[in-house]
């Protein structure tokens, strides 16, 4: 069977030529990093990098490796106004011509890297429409703005899965020519979950509606539910939402009283917003207890926030114990 590439998916999709080298650009860098990443140990790569970003935690060898990977591919791309991502302190300004902005996680799930876990690339395509240099301020638009968004799951095979805003589509590396194959054309979330994805290890910090709302779940066929679900977490956002694009269900990363000062775990412009343009183009809700989270008005590039995605008719419900 004849599968398409990636360029020839764009280019029958019309997507906007700028829009288009980006696309290309990530997947290409993605699949340096899929090698870099398949050494493992013997490149010498795995373990700490020594140093801690600007979110306080401690960079891996790998995140640095892949983000300055991605940085370097962006940075060429004339389209490329500027970028953000997980691992820079400020945004960082590009071609004073480019019409676009990306925002990405260059390896996330990252602490999975050193158990040889899945791990996965963020990225978030965002128009640029302003004529003066780059700034924070440029990037800080909604998440409904964006003009694509996508991610790549380093995994037993290598996937990028991508939405311009017509639907979602999955492509797979072919090891053998370097190509992105479409694998998957029409993916959707059924509005009924089976499944459920949260760390149980944080239930004592949670708001007690979201202690509730676990709990009825866990109580299964016997409980207010009435029925059984089952439970993942891989603790790589990228993976634990590629299975909900795949086969459905809910996941939930609550603000928690850990860190009170922090509205949550997950970081609005290279995580939760892109995981939720997926999310909803799929047919899914992407929710905080509050509001649907594509419609936030950022107020700073790495600002935090507590996410519930997936399932619609689960999100709903979710949301309905929060707010009873
Ligand atoms: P790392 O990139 O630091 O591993 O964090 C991954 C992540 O941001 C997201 O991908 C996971 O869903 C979540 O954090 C896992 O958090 P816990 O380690 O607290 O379960």
């Amino acid at each position: 069977m004849s599968r398409i590439a990636l360029p020839q998916y764009l280019a029958d999709a019309s997507v906007a030529a700028e829009l288009q080298s980006i696309i290309i650009g990530l997947a290409e860098v993605s699949a340096d990093i899929s090698i870099a990443l398949a050494k493992g140990a013997l490149a010498g790569i795995l373990g700490a990098a020594g140093a801690e970003n600007v979110q306080g935690e401690d960079q891996k060898k790998l995140d640095v490796i892949a983000n300055d990977m991605i940085k370097d591919a962006l940075a060429a791309l004339p389209a490329v106004r500027g970028l953000a991502s997980e691992e820079e302190t400020d945004v960082v300004p590009c071609h004073t011509s480019g019409s676009f902005l990306v925002t990405f996680d260059p390896l996330d799930g990252s602490s999975n890297i050193d158990i040889n876990s899945m791990v996965g690339t963020i990225f978030s395509v965002l128009p640029h429409t302003g004529d003066a240099t780059v700034t924070e301020q440029d990037f800080l638009q909604p998440g409904r703005n964006q003009s694509a968004a996508g991610y790549v799951l380093y995994g037993p095979s290598v996937m990028l899965v991508l939405s311009t805003g017509n639907g979602v589509v999955m492509f797979t590396l072919d090891q053998d020519t370097g190509s992105y194959l479409l694998t998957e054309s029409d993916v959707n979330i059924p509005a009924e979950a089976k499944e459920f994805s949260i760390n149980m290890s944080n239930q004592r910090h949670w708001l007690a509606p979201m202690q509730t709302y676990i709990s009825d779940l866990i109580a299964g066929k016997d409980g207010p539910r009435g029925k059984d679900f089952n439970m993942r977490w891989v603790a790589a956002m990228v993976a634990d939402v590629h299975r909900i694009l795949c086969r459905g269900g809910l996941f939930t990363y609550p603000w928690d009283s850990r860190k009170p000062e922090q509205a949550g775990k997950l970081r609005l412009m290279y995580e939760a917003n892109p995981m939720g343009f997926l999310v909803e183009q799929a047919g899914g809700e992407v929710w905080t207890p509050d509001g649907k989270i594509l419609d936030i008005q950022p107020e700073h590039i790495h600002q935090r926030v507590p996410v519930i995605l997936g399932a619609a008719n689960e999100v709903a419900l979710c949301v309905d114990y929060h707010q009873r």
